[in-house]
């Protein structure tokens, strides 16, 4: 029996502008904190940089092609704030923008959506040197300023937002970077501005981050058609009961609540949680306006999930749950973070409906890296991607079937790409991509997504 999802789902798939485009520096653009990052030795893995990436500016004709040829009808791309305003704000940078045009038109004409992500972490580089990034409020508002821009120019054809990707990544990895512990190993999550802030700083950082967000919305919705959709794709880490009982239920999504304070709580709820302001060190600064329009309301949330937070099991005392660590042998893909459990497809949305209410889900990425190798035939036989992705949409679709509202699914992603500081090492494409040749050449797990978006069904 082919197990379905809703009439009108969306087969996506995502990118981000630094990870693809390449073109680094032409028609205007400006600097960014990634282009600053990568061109410091030791950063990235291999020293590797986006500088060329996929050379996906001059070639977004061919790859909307090839999406489309893989089934695609969503499409999650994001701006480059510093295309728009090279030194980000005051005079728009016409060219930049034209890009983003032609890109749309062309999706369109594909029969594609368009869903695009405002801040997948490319800061404009003066934003960070005249006012420290996203420690102070200013850069909260330019977001605001060039979100709107955006949202009246490109109106028309773009119906979707999503303001920032994964505040919990940028903001932790950027701005403190974290020793994180993965199977008894400890490794070390980072990123562009790359500082060492304290934890209070910190919170004041994550205050501002939610703050733009906030201020998106409603610039977006000012300056935008009538129509315009908009929400955030955050990176929530998942508590997952250790059973599949009430009791247990319940303790998992009191722990995820907790857990995702600074950034989805205090975005759905418009306060923050008792716990998080007595945490040791104190912060945020903050007023009451300042939550309401961080709690601004949303026409969809969007979520990325690739790996279990932590488990968790009730207990008597406070918090009422006890985490428990993930064990050192638990199955991994090839990220060395990337702890597998498919259940967490399932949770995820089950819990943003039944602690928040929500009423359209946007998976906003979902997918892994793997050693993935070219055969002697040409071809790329990424068998645990197939595996991974049957998993993960088998429970999303029991998530689905139980009446969770999910309206989409965006794998990442839709080619290789720069990794971050793992430099073009981590693969997580559906298409493979030559670094050398830039040559592109769909994988086995492409074939798969394309039999299960004609199907609308787990294949
Ligand atoms: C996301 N984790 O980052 C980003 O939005 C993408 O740009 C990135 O390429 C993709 O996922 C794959 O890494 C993540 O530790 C970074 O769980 C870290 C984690 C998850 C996502």
């Amino acid at each position: 029996m082919q197990r379905r999802f809703p009439e009108g789902f969306h087969w996506g798939v995502a990118t981000s502008a630094y990870q693809i485009e390449g073109a680094w520096d032409e028609d205007g653009k400006g600097p960014s904190i990634w282009d600053t990052y990568a061109h410091t030795p030791g950063k990235i893995r291999n020293d590797e940089n986006g500088d060329l990436a996929n050379g996906h500016y001059h070639r977004y004709e061919e790859d909307v092609a090839l999406m489309k040829g893989i089934g695609t009808t969503a499409y999650r791309f994001s701006i480059a704030w510093p295309r728009i305003f090279p030194t980000g704000s005051g005079k728009p940078n016409p060219k930049g923008l034209d890009f983003y045009s032609r890109l749309v038109d062309q999706l369109l004409a594909a029969g594609i959506e368009p869903f695009a992500t405002l801040y997948h972490w490319d800061l404009p580089q003066t934003l960070q040197d005249k006012h420290g990034g996203w420690q102070s409020v200013e850069t909260a508002k330019a977001f605001a300023d060039y979100a709107g821009y955006v949202a009246e120019q490109l109106g028309d054809r773009v119906k979707h937002y999503f303001t920032i990707n994964e505040f919990r990544s940028f903001v932790e990895g950027g701005y403190q970077l974290v020793d994180v512990k993965v199977g008894g190993k400890t490794i070390q999550l980072g990123g562009a501005p790359g500082l060492r802030l304290s934890d209070a700083e910190l919170k004041q950082v994550r205050h501002h981050a939610v703050l733009g967000h906030g201020l998106a919305v409603q610039a977006i919705r000012a300056r935008g058609p009538a129509g315009t959709r908009v929400g955030f794709a955050e990176n929530i880490r998942v508590a997952v009961p250790i059973v599949d009982a009430p009791e247990y239920v319940a303790a998992a999504e009191a722990a995820t609540r907790e857990r995702n304070a600074g950034f989805m709580t205090v975005m759905l709820e418009g306060r923050y949680t008792d716990e998080y302001l007595a945490e040791a060190g104190g912060g945020p600064r903050f007023t009451d306006d300042e939550l309401d329009t961080i709690a601004s309301p949303l026409d969809f949330v969007g979520i990325n999930v690739y790996r279990p937070g932590w488990y968790v099991e009730p207990a008597d005392e406070p918090p009422g749950y006890r985490e428990i660590p993930i064990n050192a042998s638990h199955p991994k893909m090839q990220s060395s973070w990337h702890v597998l459990d498919p259940e967490v497809m399932y949770w995820a949305p089950k819990q943003m409906q039944s602690i928040w209410g929500s009423k359209s889900i946007f998976i906003t990425e979902n997918g892994c890296a793997t050693g993935d190798v070219v055969a002697e035939d040409g071809k790329v036989y990424d068998t645990d991607r197939v595996m991974f992705l049957r998993a993960c949409l088998g429970q999303l679709q029991r998530a689905t079937s139980e009446g969770v509202p999910v309206d989409g699914y965006f794998l990442w992603s839709a080619q290789d790409n720069f990794e971050w500081i793992d430099g073009y090492g981590n693969r997580f494409g559906l298409i493979y991509v030559d670094f050398d040749t830039l040559e592109r050449t769909p994988k086995l797990s492409a074939e798969w997504f394309r039999a299960a978006s004609r199907a609308n069904a787990v294949v």
